[in-house]
């Protein structure tokens, strides 16, 4: 193992157990942008991923490059007629939530074979029946390593008790299946929505 690469994957250890059940793709299999044909991809912190075509990315020196945000892995896919939603779903059955995730476009410059996403579109699912869906509009920013940040944070309200959560790449239409790329996906509430509700939890017993 080289010495970056292993600076780099203690790191990504610390900031797992940093966030709690954050996936955060680092701990993907194989290489070289493995791709998933209606296989799923089950990721180490028990949640598993499945589409008619996604890709984990850890090779961005594609093209004029790829999207990145200083980690080794992401998911998503190159779009056009070879990307599909993506699906979430816990390993073995139960319910989540989701709180936040990180996304961004794929490629650094025009691809017209695979045009870049507008935004990424959520869908929640959830157990009782019913969904929430929003769209999550990228800034069309991106120039790979360092520099200005590729991925930009998005916060989801309402996405809870859910039994899957679907994501693509969109259009500003819409249309489905625009390049795009997602990580950090936070199923655990922000520590400062914790915070609050112990907070509220301490009035709470403190007015007894
Ligand atoms: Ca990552
Ligand atoms: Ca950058
Ligand atoms: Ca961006």
């Amino acid at each position: 193992m080289n010495t970056q690469l292993g600076i780099a994957l203690v790191l990504g250890a610390g900031v797992a157990a940093a966030n709690g059940n954050v996936v955060d793709f680092e701990n993907a299999p194989g290489s070289g942008n493995p791709q998933y044909q209606n296989v799923s991809y089950l990721d180490s912190s028990g949640f598993e991923f499945i589409g008619e075509h996604f890709h984990t990315m850890d090779n961005f020196a594609i093209a004029n490059g790829l999207a990145e945000n200083g980690s080794r892995v992401y998911i998503g896919h190159e779009g056009g007629n070879l990307g599909r939603a993506i699906t979430m779903t816990k390993t073995g059955g139960g319910t989540f939530s989701v709180y936040s995730l990180d996304a961004a476009e794929t490629w650094i410059g025009d691809n017209t074979t695979y045009p870049n996403a507008w935004g990424v579109s959520v869908t929640g699912y959830f157990d009782g029946g019913g969904s929430i869906n929003a769209v999550l509009q990228l800034d069309g920013l991106l120039d790979g390593a360092g520099g200005i940040a590729d991925f930009e944070t998005f916060n989801l309200t309402g996405f809870t008790n859910l039994i899957a959560f679907e994501f693509n790449g969109v259009e500003a239409t819409g249309a489905p299946n625009r390049a795009f790329g997602v990580d950090n996906i936070n199923t655990v509430p922000a520590p400062g929505a914790m915070a609050l509700l112990g907070l509220g939890g301490l009035m709470m017993r403190r007015r007894r």
